[in-house]
């Protein structure tokens, strides 16, 4: 027989154990745990759950474990699940918004990144809202450079190749550089180099990094040709269910992510850059023809974007310069 301290340490260890929490949303992310934005991801969620006092958990399910990020969108819209993140250019498709994301040579450093996104994140939000959707927090990557298997002085040097593409956005760049496109989702990078399905690609030196790109490609010029950005949302529904103390504590977390977010951004920049360095790749600076050839795709693609977008758009761009 129980005595009656045991089945009270049973009882309460029960208790503690299915825990108390009235809430519990799934989040999935689309990169793995090795990627600054699902380490802001998870310090967000644990925040939140810390916070709400028993109120609210949020379990950070990354890499596309629980959901594929051609999913997540989809799945936070109609409540599948009630919270998660996605590469904003991938919903180019979708609306023009998510397209200036991933326009080259139009914000390439970081301050200029800032504004850009504060001149846009209004139609940001107002385009997440249509699909019931809240913004929360961005996280930057660093700026984008070209990683090759030979030194590319002018496009010339890359002219036939099949390029990796990861929004429609990239896809259109692909084109104008006089590469062919190839959708590769980040999980399949290094073996679509090493089996020969793409030949080059533009994407962080992160991205490198958490690749090991080293292992197949030598050469990784710095570009640095757009800053594009994750995004967090969460359904409005599910967000108007929750009383307003926890839908405070949410906010706060989103903001001090974003915080975090921007800053790891940055500091990734320069220390990814150094890392595939000293594993031996060859880090250029890119030659003036390349640079002007560029930035002369970067015009006509902010001209295609203008075209698209019309007064919305050129609004923004007019605040951008502002
Ligand atoms: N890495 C991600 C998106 C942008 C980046 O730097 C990727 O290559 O999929």
């Amino acid at each position: 027989m129980m005595k009656n301290s045991t089945l009270l340490a049973t009882v309460l260890g029960l208790v503690l154990s299915t825990s108390v929490f009235a809430e519990k949303w799934d989040m999935p992310t689309p990169y793995g745990d090795g990627n600054h934005p699902t380490q802001v991801a998870k310090q967000f969620a644990e925040e939140v759950t810390a916070k709400s006092g028993d109120k609210l958990k949020i379990t950070v399910h990354s890499g596309g474990s629980l959901i594929k990020h051609p999913e997540i969108h989809r799945a936070v819209k109609s409540r599948q699940v009630q919270i998660g993140e996605v590469f904003i250019g991938r919903l180019g498709n979708n609306d023009p918004i998510f397209k200036l994301d991933n326009i080259p040579f139009l914000a390439t450093d970081f301050d200029s990144a800032e504004k850009l996104y504060k001149a846009s994140k209004a139609e940001l939000s107002k385009q997440l809202a249509k699909d019931g959707l809240i913004l929360l927090y961005t996280v930057p990557w660093p700026a984008q450079d070209l990683y090759s298997s030979k030194p590319v002085n002018s496009l010339a040097d890359l002219k036939g190749l099949k390029m990796r593409a990861y929004s429609p956005t990239t896809s259109r760049l692909a084109d104008l550089m006089g590469t062919t496109p190839v959708n590769v989702p980040f999980s399949d990078v290094a073996q679509a180099f090493t089996t020969s399905v793409i030949d080059a690609m533009i994407t962080s030196p992160s991205t490198g990094v958490n690749n090991q790109s080293w292992d197949y490609i030598s050469h990784f010029t710095t570009v640095s040709a757009w800053i594009p950005k994750n995004m967090v949302f969460v359904n409005k529904r599910k967000f108007d269910k929750l009383d307003s103390d926890t839908q405070q504590v949410i906010m706060a977390a989103a903001a001090n992510a974003e915080k975090k977010g921007w800053e790891l951004g940055r500091k990734n920049g320069v220390d990814h850059t150094n890392i595939l360095r000293e594993k031996g790749m060859s880090v250029i600076t890119p030659s003036e023809t390349l640079q002007s050839e560029l930035r002369e795709i970067g015009k006509t693609m902010v001209n295609e974007w203008l075209a698209e977008s019309g007064a919305t758009g050129k609004a923004i761009i007019d605040n951008y310069n502002k």
